[in-house]
């Protein structure tokens, strides 16, 4: 298939790359046999991508290596993909293992429930994946124009028909994947297919830009449907799954300084039954693959091909070609984005232990053991792991007799209290930043804990110290922590300066407003104690942080472009 006209506009580099990499092969092989770098070339960089792989260095060592005459610190990003982000305790020994032998130390929990490996050197990445396959694990389309880890809530609790809504989004998961064999060629050395292998849902060229799904099950929005290009919402009628409201259009990147740029919540297009879950997805995975921007990679997502032809032609787009009608979206209800802490008893009669995990972060510290934890856990347990989109842990599928091993291990390594936290920490996403991130302009992650430190102060001296407030930070306005969708958001813009945003709902269905483009962290502490205090003495009853400042703070000129709460055409 060839790529779409783009009327007199140049396609981007990124198009004649894929197009002309054979399926996503190009000359990777090559590049991982040469020991005179460490790094890849740029075209191969792009690639690697559609693999699970991001060339990085460690920023934090540029400036030492470069006045050394050295080379960069390069090494691999490895994501996993992770469909609903369930492991089982074999494959988490492995990964256990992989991190600190062949990958940095730690395993980190992303916000779209996969597993990231960091510095993994150039000649380690393929001794990584080969491992990881022999416990059928992969990293295929975990990054790249591709649809990307679909994202299902974990936590099975809440009703019996989770696991139907799983199946599902597996389902979708695995009709979504490149059909190239160009990954087990590369790094598994399968044999070489003779070239020009079918890529029927895609073509050589691909999508235009990243695509990803989710499916949520109210009441709870943990996956944050409305930021996803492509959702699925349960809709739970007479005890059985009728069927999904589908949402398109969702996206949250954007460029400081430039309007064209925006986050923008998804609109929902109406209601499908659950056997039409994969025709509707291929209906609009194409639809933006024929006619997304392949001119400009910040105008390329699904979000502003709705912006520019509109929702009415979209729709029309997506029933054309599925040859299915959308009905009437169904009425539905989100009340909570937060994790389940704790245990939690299951329809099944098994429990599952929600597990905190700040910024998703699995490491060892002396005061605070979580991988060796953890392993031990993976070594007696006979359920599974799933990883949330709030970068936390659910040990699931526990019989009441396992129940006191899983405790006695976390007493043991004095991690029974990872739960008794504010719930503003247990509600807070950061994104990675640095010192790996390229695109960071400013910590997130490894300022996370100084910053809650701060507001948790503020909110025991307002007497809020138990109440749910959402915060995220982010070291860049692309926004991996969805801090758009936060009460509080912070979007880092240079060193120690962030955008402060306020004003999303607490449940996912309306963003956040700029309130100040440019402070520093104790500015933004300093401009939110007297609004913190406001709202402990003058919040109406079961008021939310986001809907106070929304009512009571925010001017209602506030410049921020925002889409507001989702359309139904
Ligand atoms: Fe992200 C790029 C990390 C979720 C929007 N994201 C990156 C890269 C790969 C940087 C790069 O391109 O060089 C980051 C790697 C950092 C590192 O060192 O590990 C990165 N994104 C992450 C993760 C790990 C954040 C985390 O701390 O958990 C998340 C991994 C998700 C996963 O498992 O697949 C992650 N990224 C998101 C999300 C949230 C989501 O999908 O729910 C978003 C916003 C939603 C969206 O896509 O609109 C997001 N990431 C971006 C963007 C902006 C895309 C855009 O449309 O403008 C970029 C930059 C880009 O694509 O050019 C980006
Ligand atoms: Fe990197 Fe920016 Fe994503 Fe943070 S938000 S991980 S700084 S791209």
């Amino acid at each position: 298939m060839s790529s779409p006209s783009q009327g007199s506009k140049p396609l981007v580099v990124n198009e004649s790359i894929k197009l002309a990499s054979n399926h996503l092969r190009g000359t990777i092989a090559s590049d991982l046999a040469d020991p005179s770098t460490g790094t890849i070339s740029e075209d191969n960089n792009q690639l690697t991508k559609f693999h699970g792989l991001y060339m990085q260095d460690d920023r934090d060592l540029r400036n030492a290596l470069k006045k050394a005459g050295q080379e960069k610190a390069f090494a691999f990003m490895l994501r996993l993909r992770l469909p609903g982000g369930r492991a089982t305790p074999q494959q988490w020994l492995v990964l256990d293992d992989l991190a600190g032998v062949v990958a940095s130390p730690s395993l980190r929990l992303t916000t779209r429930q996969t597993f990231q490996f960091h510095g993994i050197l150039k000649a380690n990445a393929k001794p990584l994946i080969q491992r990881m396959h022999q416990v059928l694990l992969d990293s295929i389309s975990a990054c790249g124009d591709v649809n990307r880890n679909v994202m299902v809530s974990p936590n099975p609790e809440r009703n019996p028909l989770l696991q139907e809504v799983h199946a599902q989004a597996r389902a979708w998961s695995e009709y979504a994947l490149p059909r190239t064999r160009a990954y087990h060629e590369i790094w598994l050395d399968e044999e070489l297919v003779a070239g020009g292998e079918p890529e029927p849902l895609y073509g050589d060229t691909y999508l235009p830009r990243k695509f990803k799904t989710g499916f949520a099950l109210p009441p709870s929005n943990d996956i944050d449907v409305f930021s996803q290009d492509l959702g699925f919402i349960a809709i739970v009628e007479n005890e059985r799954l009728a069927g999904y409201n589908v949402t398109v259009g969702g996206g949250l990147g954007m460029s400081h300084g430039n309007a064209e740029t925006f986050p923008r919540l998804a609109d929902v297009l109406g209601f499908i039954l659950p056997d039409k879950v994969n025709a509707i997805g291929e209906a609009v995975l194409t639809t933006q693959r024929d006619h997304g921007d392949r001119t400009n990679r910040k105008h390329a997502r699904l979000k502003y091909t709705i912006e520019d032809r509109g929702i009415e032609w979209l729709k029309a787009e997506v029933e054309k070609r599925s040859g299915i009608t959308f009905e009437p979206a169904r009425s539905f209800e989100f009340l909570t984005i937060e994790d389940p802490h704790g245990w939690h008893e299951c329809a099944d009669g098994t429990w599952f232990f929600g597990l905190h995990i700040l910024s998703g972060r699995i490491k060892d510290l002396p005061d605070w053991p979580m991988k060796t934890a953890l392993r031990e856990i993976a070594t007696v347990h006979t359920g599974d792991f799933r990883l949330t989109p709030s970068q936390n842990l659910s040990v699931s599928g526990v019989t009441p007799e396992q129940k006191p091993v899983i405790e006695a291990i976390l007493a043991k390594h004095g991690l029974t209290g990872e739960n008794n936290r504010s719930r503003l920490r247990l509600n807070a996403l950061s994104c990675v930043a640095l010192p790996t991130c390229g695109l960071a302009l400013a910590e997130s992650e490894r300022i996370l804990p100084e910053i809650l430190a701060k507001f948790e102060t503020v909110l025991e001296e307002a007497g809020l110290s138990d109440d749910a407030i959402s915060l995220r930070i982010t070291g860049c306005p692309n926004g991996c922590a969805r801090p758009y969708l936060a009460e509080i958001g912070l979007v880092g813009r240079a060193p120690n300066k962030y955008a402060l945003y306020l004003g999303a709902s607490y449940i996912g269905t309306r963003l956040n407003r700029l309130v100040s483009p440019s402070v520093t962290i104790d500015d933004a502490v300093k401009i939110l104690t007297p609004i913190i205090k406001r709202y402990a003495l003058e919040r109406l009853t079961g008021e939310s942080f986001g809907d106070f400042c929304e009512r009571a703070i925010l001017p209602a000129d506030a410049t921020f472009h925002s889409v507001g709460t989702p359309r139904t055409p």
